[in-house]
C-alpha cells in the first residue's frame, strides 16, 4: 500500500459550479492545487469516501487525461475501493450516466466544459453526477463550494501512472481501478428502447443518406459503433469522429454556424435526407432534415408527440419537462396526450428529481438538450436514434414530420440572441434593474406591444420543494409573444446576455415564416423595456439561433 500524503492548500476564490460544473480556462485549473482543491471539496461533501465506488471519464478535451490521473491518486488516498474509467479517458456525459447506474456507483466525475472549445489556451470543466446518474442538484453543488472556501489540505499518493489504454483490472494504492469501453454499455442501453432492425433497414437503403457530425468531440466512437458498425449505415456517415484534444480547433456547439461542413451537405444540389450534430460531451443535438432546419423546441415537442412509435415508449409518457425559456411547443402536445408538463430552471440537474419520481419520462432545452428517463442527462446520439426510429415507422422525411406538427399543434416561433464578452458589472447591472422593475411592467406599452403579465421565474421543486429563485426574467406580451432574459451560466470569461422569444401561430398561412421577422416585433419590444442598446452598448447580438 503507497503512503498517503497530505498536502497543505490554501482556498481559490470562484470554485463555483455554474448551470453544469466548474468551468474556467485550462490556465485556472492549472494553477497549483487549483483541480485538486475542487476534487477534493467534492470528496468532503461525500463525507466518508472508505470503500465508495467512482465512475470517472470526460469528453478527451486538453488536460483530459491528467486530471484522472490526478484524480485517481486522490481518489486512492481518500480511500475509495473502486473507480471505473473509460477507456483513453473517454465517457460521454449521457454514457458516465448510463456507467453510473447500470454499475451502482456512488456517483461520477465528468471532465468536459461541454461545447466551449479545448487546447491549451481554452476551457476545462469538472461535474460531479450523484448516484442516480445527474448532475448534482443546486444544494450539493453549494456544499461543494462552501468546501472550496474553507479547504485547507487535500489526500493523494505517490504513484506510477495507470495505463488508461488497456481495458482491465489494477490496482493503485489499494483501490481497485477498471478501464472499460466506453461505448458498449451505452450502445446496449440504445439498443434496448429503439427499434435497431427497423433503423437498420432504413440506414442501409440505398436511397437515404445520412450524415453525423462528431464534431472532432467524444460522440465520434459513439456514433461509428452504433450507426455504422452496428446498424450498418455506410462507412463515412460519420464525420470528424476521431476525438481531438483541440476539437480540431473549431467550437463543439451543434448550431448552424459550427457545424458547417454538415450544414453544406444538408443543402445544394444534392442534399442528404437527415443529418445530425453533437457536442463536445455528447449530450446535446442538432437534427436537420433535407435543407430544412429543426428547431430545437420543436425537435421536443415532435419527440414526444411520436414517443409511441419507439418501443420503449409505446406505453406511454408518464409526464414531459422543458426548462423555461424552452418555446411552448412541449405543452401543447402534453394537454393532447393529457399528461403533466413541468417547467424548470435552465439546466438539466432540475430534472433529476422529476425523473426518479416517475412524474416524467421525457424532457429539454432549447439549447440542443433532449432526453428521457433512461438516463439522468441530456443524450444527443439518444436524440438522433429517436429521429430514425420516427423517420422509419412513419415513413415520411424529418421536414414532413415537422410540417405536419406544425399543422395539427400550431407553431411556436422562438429564437434566442446571444450577446458575448460583455462587461459583466453592466449585464448584471441590466437584470437587476429589470428585476427590481418587474412588478411595475404589466400594462405598459412596448414599441407595437404592451405587457400583459412580467415576473422574475422562481421554481419549487415539485418533488423535495427546494426553491430556486431569480431564475430569468419573463415578459408575456399582449399578441401571446414572450421575451425572456437570463445570464450564462456557463461561460469562462466577461458576461453572456441571453434573450429568448417566443410567439404562437396557427394560422396555416403563417406556419411556414421566417422566424427572425415573425419575431421581430416582440424583440424589439424586450430590447426597449430592458434598455439593452444602453447596457450592452450592442446593436445586435452575437449569436442568434
Ligand atoms: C447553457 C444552456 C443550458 C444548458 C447548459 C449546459 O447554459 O443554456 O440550457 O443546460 O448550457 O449544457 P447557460 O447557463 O450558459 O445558458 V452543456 O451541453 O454545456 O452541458
Ligand atoms: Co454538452
Amino acid at each position: 500500500m503507497s503512503m498517503i500524503k497530505t498536502i497543505e492548500t490554501t482556498p481559490y476564490a470562484g470554485q463555483k459550479p455554474g448551470t453544469s460544473g466548474l468551468r474556467k480556462k485550462v490556465t485556472e485549473f492549472t494553477r497549483v492545487h487549483y483541480l485538486e482543491n475542487f476534487v477534493q471539496a467534492i470528496f468532503n461533501m461525500l463525507g466518508d469516501c472508505q470503500g465508495k465506488r467512482l465512475a470517472v471519464g470526460g469528453d478527451g478535451r486538453y488536460y483530459n487525461r491528467q486530471a484522472i490521473q490526478i484524480i485517481a491518486r486522490m481518489a486512492a488516498a481518500n480511500g475509495f475501493s473502486k473507480l471505473l474509467i473509460g477507456r483513453d479517458g473517454i465517457l460521454s456525459t449521457p454514457a458516465m450516466s448510463c456507467i453510473i447506474r447500470k454499475y451502482g456507483t456512488d456517483g461520477g466525475i465528468i471532465l468536459s466544459a461541454s461545447h466551449n472549445p479545448g487546447g491549451p489556451d481554452a476551457d476545462f470543466g469538472v461535474k460531479f453526477n450523484g448516484a442516480n446518474g445527474g448532475p448534482a442538484p443546486e444544494a450539493v453543488t453549494e456544499k461543494i463550494y462552501r468546501h472550496t472556501l474553507t479547504i485547507d489540505k487535500y489526500l493523494t499518493i505517490e504513484a506510477d501512472e495507470i495505463d488508461l489504454e488497456r481495458i482491465g483490472r489494477s490496482e493503485l494504492g489499494g483501490m481497485e481501478i477498471e478501464i472499460i469501453d466506453p461505448v458498449a454499455d451505452y450502445a446496449d442501453l440504445m439498443a434496448s428502447i429503439f427499434d435497431f432492425e427497423k433503423i437498420s433497414q432504413l440506414l442501409t437503403n440505398r436511397r437515404f443518406h445520412m450524415c453525423f457530425d462528431a464534431m472532432h468531440a467524444v460522440t465520434g466512437p459513439y456514433a461509428r459503433t452504433i450507426l455504422e458498425e452496428q446498424l450498418g449505415a455506410e462507412p463515412g456517415t460519420v464525420i470528424n469522429g476521431a476525438p481531438s484534444e483541440s476539437f480540431g480547433g473549431i467550437h463543439p456547439d451543434p448550431n448552424l454556424v459550427h457545424a458547417r461542413e454538415l450544414v453544406e451537405r444538408m443543402n445544394g444540389d444534392a442534399p442528404l435526407a437527415f443529418g445530425a450534430a453533437s457536442d463536445g460531451d455528447g449530450d446535446r443535438n442538432m437534427v436537420l432534415g433535407s435543407g430544412f432546419y429543426i428547431n430545437p423546441c420543436d425537435s421536443l415537442a415532435v419527440l414526444a408527440a411520436n414517443a409511441g412509435l419507439v418501443p420503449k415508449y409505446q406505453e406511454g409518457l408518464a409526464g414531459v419537462a422543458r426548462s423555461m425559456p424552452t418555446s411552448r411547443a412541449l405543452d401543447r402536445v402534453a394537454r393532447v396526450l393529457e399528461i403533466p408538463c413541468y417547467e424548470t430552471p435552465v439546466g438539466w440537474k432540475y430534472f433529476g428529481n422529476l425523473m426518479d419520481a416517475d412524474k416524467i419520462t421525457i424532457c429539454g432545452e432549447e439549447s440542443f438538450g433532449t432526453g428521457s428517463s433512461h438516463v439522468r442527462e441530456k443524450d444527443g446520439l439518444w436524440a438522433v436514434l429517436f429521429w430514425l426510429n420516427i423517420i422509419v415507422k412513419s415513413r415520411k422525411p424529418a421536414r414532413s414530420i415537422v410540417r405536419e406538427h406544425w399543422s395539427q399543434f400550431g407553431r411556436d416561433y422562438f429564437t434566442r440572441h446571444d450577446y458575448e464578452g460583455l462587461d459583466a458589472g453592466r449585464a448584471g447591472e441590466m437584470i437587476s434593474r429589470l428585476r427590481e422593475g418587474v412588478s411595475g411592467l404589466p400594462g405598459r406599452q412596448a414599441g407595437e406591444l404592451s405587457i400583459q403579465a412580467a415576473d422574475d421565474f422562481t421554481y419549487t421543486d415539485p418533488v423535495d420543494g427546494s426553491v430556486s429563485e431569480e431564475q430569468g426574467v419573463r415578459i408575456f406580451f399582449n399578441d401571446g409573444s414572450r421575451a425572456v432574459f437570463r445570464l450564462s451560466g456557463t461561460g469562462t470569461s466577461n458576461a453572456t446576455l441571453r434573450l429568448y422569444c417566443d410567439k404562437y401561430e396557427t394560422d396555416p398561412a403563417l406556419l411556414g415564416l421566417d422566424t427572425q421577422r415573425m419575431l421581430a416585433q416582440s424583440l424589439q419590444a424586450a430590447g426597449e423595456v430592458s434598455n439593452m442598446a444602453e447596457f450592452t452598448g450592442r446593436t445586435a447580438p452575437d449569436v442568434i439561433t
